[in-house]
């Protein structure tokens, strides 16, 4: 039953880098099993022969507690040695693939090829790093993102990491999406939820794939717990990435209250920075309450304490609704 007894979990749907700094507050606050991660797998890929999970990685890795502190993905000191001999056979190398984190890419793709489930083979990698937190990916069928260009579509990896994001984004599709479902171990979290956070993450390609599940949104639409949102744009930018373009290219205002009209269906709550702050009143006018904080996780102790406050916001507008 949603917000249960001993079973209230706290569901944080994130993306990358900007949702695994929020889940790793989250994981400070000593939730245990109680707090669920669901992951974008959308910008998943093959290479190599090898099932890459960026997002997956970068949540595991963050909570685990050795992301590399500069680029926020991959692992604190890693070599590329094999990538070089990569190199040397002749093999594009644009994709930064480090040497230990190769480990946790073969490791996956040997166990999916054993027929395990993506969400089993995570929970495998994350109990052998020591992580209790449940990193959910937000499905067990592969989806991928397909960007449209004006150069035509790109697989998502080609756009951001091949192209470095400078294509204009003319459109956004989920290439799998229908076919496949919420995990069943999501909807046991999302029963289990006492509050729902989305992380501040691309609102289109990384909390976008997870909204896009069929029966995810309408699930988040009846929820009875509180949903709030930490809004990933801060004074009209993306704190990391091309959210802010993404979101100017496709229509939408650069700003929390374009990121709230995107949630607007579902959302009970938004967590805005203090830059912007005067658009808290327009944002309570469509029935969103705003709670304005710094929202710049800067290092470990902002994570955490973003974490408390917006769980605690979430609690506060639980309350209200009693
Ligand atoms: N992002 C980059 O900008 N360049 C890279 O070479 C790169 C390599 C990489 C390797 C493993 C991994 O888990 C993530 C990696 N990322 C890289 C980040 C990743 O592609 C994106 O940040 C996400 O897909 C967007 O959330």
């Amino acid at each position: 039953m949603e917000g249960n007894g001993a079973a209230e979990t706290v569901v944080v749907l994130a993306g990358g880098v900007g949702g695994a700094k929020l889940a790793h507050g989250f994981a400070r606050l000593g939730l245990g099993r109680r707090l669920a991660v669901v992951v974008n797998t959308a910008d998943d890929f093959e290479l190599y022969g090898l099932v890459i999970s960026p997002d997956l990685d970068t949540v595991l890795y963050t909570i685990a507690g050795i992301a590399n502190p500069v680029t926020g993905w991959g692992i604190l000191g890693d070599t590329a040695n094999t990538l070089a001999m990569i190199g040397r056979y002749g093999r594009p190398t644009w994709f930064w693939l480090g040497d230990r984190d190769l480990a946790t890419h073969i490791l996956r793709t040997e166990r999916l090829r054993q027929g395990a489930r993506l969400t089993e083979v995570t929970q495998e990698l994350a109990a052998a790093l020591g992580v209790t937190a449940r990193i959910l990916p937000m499905c067990d069928e592969p989806v991928r993102t397909i960007v449209r260009t004006p150069d035509g579509d790109l697989p998502f990896q080609e756009y951001f990491v091949r192209r470095r994001q400078r294509d204009e984004v003319l459109a956004v599709r989920f290439a799998g999406i229908e076919a496949a479902r919420p995990s069943p171990d999501v909807l046991r979290a999302l029963d289990e939820a006492a509050a729902i956070v989305l992380a501040p993450s691309n609102p289109i390609v990384s909390i976008g794939p997870i909204l896009a599940l069929p029966g995810l949104r309408d699930r988040l639409r009846r929820s009875s717990v509180p949903i709030v949102a930490v809004s990933p744009i801060v004074g009209g930018r993306a704190l990391k990435g091309p959210a802010d373009r993404m979101l100017a290219s496709l229509g939408h205002e650069v700003s929390p209250l374009g990121v709230a009209r995107l949630y607007q269906d579902f959302l009970a709550g938004l967590v805005l920075d203090r830059q912007d702050a005067d658009l808290a009143p327009a944002i309570a006018a469509l029935g969103i309450r705003p709670f304005v904080t710094d929202t710049v996780m800067r290092d470990e102790g902002d994570r955490a304490r973003l974490a408390q406050e917006t769980l605690a916001f979430a609690q506060q507008l639980r309350g209200a609704r009693a």
